[in-house]
C-alpha cells in the first residue's frame, strides 16, 4: 500500500548529543546546548530533529548502553531540559524523533543486575546459557555458540556469579534482551508509550531486525580464516521479528501519527517491503546498510578496504527506488554517528573541491524518493578526523578492533590505514560553530579533540557564506518543501554505467525533474543524446554558474525542471 504519513514530505536532521553542543564547559554536547542551537536548525529548515541516545548510561558505548530508559544522564542534562527542548522543537514547527535502544541494554540496568542471579524472576529476561557440553566453563571454544559480537570477539560473556554466559552481540556491557519473553516486550511498551504521553514524535530502533533470535541459538557459518560466525548474518530478520513490530505498532504506535524508522544491517529490499508496508503495520522506513557495504570487500568486514565503483553505487540506490516505489518509503543516508564523513567517503574532502563535491552529494541524495536524513555537520561539509594514532582514538569499536586485530599479527599501519577511512570517530569531532577556541563547542576542553579545519570550516563563516554547503542544503530543503515531484516523482536512472556521471530522472503528474551531477574531480562531457531535452528547462538548482554547457565541472550538480 501507498504510505501516507507526515513524515514523507519531512528532511530529518541527526544530532549525536555528546557531540552537538556543550553549554556547561565539562567538554560534552548537553541538551540545553541542543537547545541553544534551534533556530539555526530553524534556519536550515529541517522539520525533525533524531536525536541519539541521551539516557542514563554508564557511556561504554557512548549511550547506547541504556541504564535506565526514563531518566536522563547527568552528562546531557535533566528530564526539565528534554521536556525544555521538546518545547523548543514544537514551538518553531518541528518534532523530535528519539533513538530507541531495545535490542539490549546495560550491564547496569536494574534488570540485568537482577537477571545474574539465576533463581531471580528476571533470568529469563536476558539469554543466558551454560557452557558448550564438555567444555569447562570459562575456558576457549566453551561458549554457547560461534556468534562473534560487533565489538570484536565472542558474543558471549561468562559470568562468574552464576557460572553461565550471556549473550552480547555488541560490548560486554550490552547484554541482549530477550524478547522470546513477553513481560520483556510489554516492559518495552509501556516505556515507549511513556515518551509518547511525554510528547515525542517518533523513534529510530537500533538494530531492530536483530531483537528476533531463533531460540536453539544454533551455530553460524564461519567464514574462512575468521574465528566466529557473523552475529548479524546469524541473526538479522529472525523468525518472529515481524510478529514483534506489529505487535509494537498495535500497542505503542497505531494513531499516534509517529514516525517510526528501524536501524536494519542485513536487510535486503524485500524485507525492506515488508516491514514498510502500511498494510502490514509494523514500521514507516528503515535505514539499509547495503550502499554502506560497497568500498569493502564483498562479505568481509567493514576494515576490508575496497574502492567504491559509483556504477555500483548507483545501482543500489536505483533498485531501493524501485522496489520502494509504490509500496512502502526509503529513508536516504550519506553518513551517521557510525559512518565516515560524507565529503571524505563519497566525495572529494580536498581544498579545492570540498564545498562543491559536499553540495553534489547533498543535491543527489535529496533529489531521490525518501526521507533524507542530514548527519550533524554534513550541512557544513565537516570532513574526516585523519587520526593517525590508536591513542587518539576514543570508540570501542575502533579500540577493540585494533587490539584484535594487531593481536592476530595483523600490521597496525594497515589497522590504522583502515580506522583512518572506516572509524566512527571520523563522525564524532565536535560539531564546528565558529572559528574561535574549541570551534565554539565548548568553553572546555573537548571529550574529544576538533578537525583542526575549524577555523575554515565553520557554522558562523557558512551562515555567512551564501555559497556555503550550508546554504545549499537550505535550498535543497525548500526544494522538497516547494515542489511536490521530490517527494511523489517515480524514478529513473539515466547513464547507469558512467563510471563519473550520476543522472537519474523524477516524474509526477507532467513535471519531469532532472538531477545530473559530476562525482569526479575532473571536467566531464555530457555524452550527446544521453540526456532528455533541456531546451525551455528551468535550473532549480546549480552549483556553478554556467549551467547550459555540454560539459559538467569537477563535483558540478544540476538540477532542471523541464518542460
Ligand atoms: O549500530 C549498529 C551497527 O551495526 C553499527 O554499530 C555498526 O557496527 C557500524 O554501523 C559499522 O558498520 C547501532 C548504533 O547506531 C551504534 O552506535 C551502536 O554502537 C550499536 O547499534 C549498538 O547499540
Amino acid at each position: 500500500a501507498r504510505p501516507e504519513g507526515w513524515w514523507r514530505n519531512a528532511v530529518v536532521y541527526q544530532i549525536y548529543p555528546r557531540s552537538f553542543m556543550d553549554s556547561n564547559t565539562d567538554g560534552m554536547g548537553d541538551l540545553p546546548g541542543i537547545t541553544s542551537k534551534l533556530d539555526y536548525l530553524h534556519q536550515l529548515g529541517v522539520d525533525v530533529v533524531w536525536l541519539s541516545p541521551v539516557y542514563t548510561s554508564p557511556q561504554d558505548d557512548n549511550g547506547y548502553d541504556i541504564s535506565n530508559y526514563q531518566d536522563i544522564d547527568p552528562t546531557f542534562g535533566t528530564l526539565a531540559d528534554l521536556d525544555a527542548l521538546i518545547r523548543g522543537l514544537h514551538q518553531r514547527g518541528m518534532k523530535l524523533v528519539m533513538d530507541l535502544v531495545v535490542n539490549h541494554t546495560s550491564d547496569e540496568h536494574p534488570w540485568f543486575v537482577e537477571s545474574r542471579d539465576p533463581a531471580s524472576p528476571k533470568r529469563d529476561w536476558y539469554w543466558w546459557r551454560p557452557a558448550r557440553a564438555g567444555h569447562e566453563p570459562g575456558t576457549e571454544g566453551a561458549e554457547p555458540n560461534n556468534w562473534e559480537s560487533a565489538f570484536s570477539g565472542s558474543a558471549w560473556q561468562f559470568d562468574e556469579v552464576s557460572g553461565e554466559y550471556f549473550l552480547h552481540l555488541f560490548s560486554r556491557k550490552q547484554p541482549d534482551l530477550n524478547w522470546e519473553n513477553p513481560e520483556v516486550r510489554q516492559a518495552i511498551y509501556a516505556m515507549m508509550r511513556w515518551w509518547v504521553e511525554r510528547g515525542v514524535d517518533g523513534f529510530r530502533m537500533d538494530v531492530i531486525n536483530l531483537i528476533s533470535k531463533d531460540p536453539a541459538l544454533p551455530d553460524g557459518e564461519v567464514k574462512p580464516g575468521r574465528r566466529f560466525a557473523s552475529s548479524f548474518r546469524s541473526v538479522a530478520n529472525g523468525p518472529r521479528i515481524h510478529e514483534f513490530l506489529h505487535e509494537m505498532n498495535r500497542e505503542v504506535l497505531a494513531g499516534n501519527n509517529l514516525l517510526t524508522v528501524g536501524e536494519m544491517p542485513g536487510a535486503s529490499v524485500e524485507e525492506a517491503r515488508l516491514y514498510t508496508d502500511p498494510a502490514r503495520q509494523e514500521l514507516d522506513m528503515v535505514f539499509t546498510f547495503e550502499h554502506m557495504n560497497l568500498d569493502q570487500v564483498a562479505g568481509s568486514s567493514k576494515w576490508d578496504l575496497m574502492e567504491l565503483h559509483l556504477p555500483r553505487l548507483k545501482e543500489n540506490l536505483a533498485h531501493w527506488q524501485t522496489a520502494l516505489d509504490e509500496v512502502g518509503w526509503n529513508s536516504l543516508y550519506w553518513n551517521n554517528h557510525d559512518q565516515p564523513r560524507a565529503v571524505s567517503r563519497f566525495g572529494d574532502d580536498s581544498h579545492e573541491h570540498r564545498v562543491n563535491s559536499a553540495k553534489t552529494l547533498g543535491t543527489i541524495l535529496h533529489m531521490h524518493k525518501g526521507t533524507p536524513y542530514v548527519y550533524q555537520g554534513e550541512e557544513l561539509g565537516m570532513t574526516n578526523s585523519y587520526f593517525t594514532e590508536i591513542t587518539q582514538y576514543q570508540d570501542i569499536e575502533s579500540i577493540n578492533y585494533h587490539a584484535d586485530a594487531t593481536s592476530l599479527g595483523m600490521e597496525a599501519a594497515h589497522v590504522l590505514a583502515s580506522l583512518a577511512v572506516k572509524s566512527r570517530d571520523n563522525a564524532r569531532t565536535p560539531v564546528q560553530w565558529d572559528d574561535s577556541r574549541h570551534a565554539g563547542f565548548t568553553g572546555g576542553i573537548p571529550w574529544l579533540p576538533n578537525n583542526p579545519n575549524y577555523v575554515e570550516v565553520n557554522a558562523a563563516a557558512a551562515v555567512a557564506d551564501p555559497d556555503s554547503v550550508f546554504h545549499h542544503y537550505r535550498k535543497l530543503i525548500k526544494l522538497r518543501h516547494d515542489h511536490p515531484v521530490v517527494v511523489e516523482g517515480t524514478f529513473a536512472l539515466l547513464l547507469p554505467e558512467h563510471d563519473h556521471l550520476y543522472a537519474f530522472t523524477r516524474s509526477y503528474q507532467e513535471q519531469v525533474l532532472l538531477t545530473v551531477a559530476n562525482c569526479s574531480s575532473g571536467v566531464v562531457e555530457i555524452p550527446p543524446g544521453a540526456l532528455p531535452d533541456l531546451a525551455g528547462a528551468e535550473l532549480l538548482l546549480g552549483t556553478h554558474r554556467d549551467s547550459s554547457a555540454a560539459t559538467l565541472q569537477p563535483w558540478e550538480s544540476r538540477i532542471l525542471l523541464l518542460k
